[in-house]
Formats: structure tokens, sequence, C-alpha cells
């Protein structure tokens, strides 16, 4: 593997930009630097395992256990779960959350510009299902480093059918403590409750996590705020495109030890996932030819009024 990190490094690197190494959770990975803020991102799933702001820490969470050379998909960071989100509609005998977690992606394209540098990662679903999917389809993940983050899933049906296309951006923030986190931006959403047999409900004020959060929110492409008032209130601006629905996701300590990959108990409590995706009720149907792009912007507001 290090003679095809050489190879990507002489192909696609770019000198104190985009470089190419080894992570010591086991497996290759491409940094992306700009004006003092960095990214990784592992090609095992072209999953963004780190996102480093200027002048800031680590914003997203890795679980303590987390490593690229398992079976499993690795928790944290930002999981890419497609061409279908949650559990198989029909086969349970397929993996959750789609089957391009634990494939390694192609990187076909790197850029470095004076603001912003990134990377394309690419990948053919006949290449990645095992167990094999109906339909045929290219995803590109392209991850864009500037001030802030973007990572945008592009999918288009190469295949001769329509198919339903469901997926999310799986995004792992780390926070101080769960109990100080809230989510703005879904007032008055609909969301349907995983942990009660989907029921609907409405989201009143900001979101807030004191137990086990598993939701869907219709959310409609709304600009939400993360924000952690045990952090000196610091607040992560997510924006999308291409989406219409929200997973919030927290584990809570009965299902954090069930996992068996969240690290120390404990650890569920510095984390929360907020996912831009097209899921629930929000399907994507792809007719033959066509694609759609799923956008997800991060960005570090400077104050609470941002
Ligand atoms: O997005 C929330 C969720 O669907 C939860 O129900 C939980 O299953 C979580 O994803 C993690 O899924 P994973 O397959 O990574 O264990």
């Amino acid at each position: 593997m290090s003679r095809d990190i050489d190879r990507l490094t002489e192909l696609l690197g770019v000198s104190g930009r985009v470089g190419f190494g080894w992570s010591p959770l086991g497996g290759p990975i491409v940094r992306l630097h700009t004006r003092g803020s960095t990214a990784e991102i592992a090609l095992r799933g072209a999953q963004v395992l780190s996102w480093r702001p200027r002048d800031r820490g680590e914003q997203l969470w890795l679980s303590p256990v987390a490593r690229l050379d398992g079976d499993a998909a690795l928790r944290g960071g930002i999981p890419v779960c497609w061409p279908w989100f949650g559990p198989h509609a029909t086969d349970n005998r397929q993996p959750s959350h789609g089957f391009v977690r634990t494939v390694m992606w192609r990187v076909t394209e790197t850029a470095a510009e004076s603001c912003s540098a990134s990377v394309v990662f690419a990948l053919e679903s006949r290449e990645a299902s095992h167990l094999g999917w109906p339909h045929q389809a290219g995803a590109l993940l392209t991850v864009s480093l500037g001030d802030g983050l973007t990572v945008a899933l592009e999918t288009e049906n190469s295949g001769p059918t329509s198919f339903e296309l469901t997926q999310a951006l799986h995004t792992y923030f780390s926070v101080g403590d769960i109990a100080h986190v809230r989510v703005e931006g879904l007032d008055e959403r609909a969301y349907l409750d995983k942990l009660d047999g989907n029921a609907r409900r409405v989201q009143h004020g900001d979101v807030r996590f004191a137990q086990e959060v598993d939701r869907i929110y219709d959310s409609d492409g709304a600009a939400l705020a993360l924000t952690d008032d045990g952090a000196d209130g610091r607040r992560i601006r997510i924006a999308s495109e291409g989406s219409a629905s929200t997973v919030l996701w927290n584990p809570w300590s009965e299902k954090a030890a069930r996992l068996g990959d969240m690290g120390p108990a404990g650890a569920y409590r510095t984390m929360v996932c907020v996912e831009t995706a097209n899921a629930g009720n929000d399907v994507i149907r792809l007719a033959p030819g066509r694609r759609h792009r799923l956008v997800a912007t991060y960005s570090i507001a400077d104050s609470r009024t941002q």
C-alpha cells in the first residue's frame, strides 16, 4: 500500500496542501491543508475522519476504538450511507446504511486554490456491492476544505432502470457534554421518532438531549446550528443542498453499550450525530441517466448571533 500512497502523492499530491499517508487507525488517508485549517479523509469509505478549522480544535468525534483495518464501518467522522439509509428495505442480509462504508474508493481528482483544497473520490456500485444490488450507479464524493468544510455526494443512475435512493452524510460531531448541546433550526418541524415506531411528532424549540434520540426531521433544507454551551458556546452552522431531512442521533448509555464500538462508558456523552440526509419520507427517485447531489456545509459561527 505504501507504493500506492507514493503513486497517489506523485499523481495527485500538492505540496503543503494535499498529501497522502497512512493513518495510525490502519489505512490510507488524504490530508487537506488550507490557511491553517486541516481535514483528513480515509480512502476506505471516503470517510472524513478529522476537521480542524484554523485556530480551533477537532470538530468531529471518532470512537476511541475506531479502526480502519477492521471489518465493520469505522464509528465516527462522516460515514457515507449510500445507496440506502438504515436497514435495507427488503433484504436483511444487506448491511445497514448501504454498502460503501467499508470499501476503498478511488481518488480521482485533487485541487488546491488560494482559499481551499479539495479531493474527489469515486465508486461504482458494481465495484462495491458484495451481495448484489439490482441497479447501476456511480457515486462521487467531494470534500472541500476552506474556512469551512463542504462534503458533496453526487449519484448518477448509470443503469437502465429507475431506483429509489436514500442516503446520509452521517456526521458525528465532538461535544463537551451532550447535556449542554442544542440543535437550532428545527422548531415546529415534524419528525419521525425511530424509538417509537416512527411515530410522527412536532419539535418545539431547540432539540436537546437527555436520553437516546433517533429522529428523522422534515428539515426541508433549513439552516441549522449545533451549539455546545458546555464548550464556550461553540457553534457550528450546518447548511445543506439536495436534502429535505436531517437525522439526529445519540445512542445514550444502554444502546452505546450494546453497540460495542463506542469506546468506554460515557463516551456517548461526547458526541452527537447531525446527519444531512435523504431519509424517511425524503426518498429520491432517480431515473436512468439522472443525477442527484447531497451537500452539507459546516462552518464555525463566531458568535451566538451568527
Ligand atoms: O442515523 C442514526 C442511525 O440510523 C441509528 O439508528 C444507529 O443505527 C446509527 O445510525 C448507527 O448506525 P451504524 O450502522 O453505524 O451502527
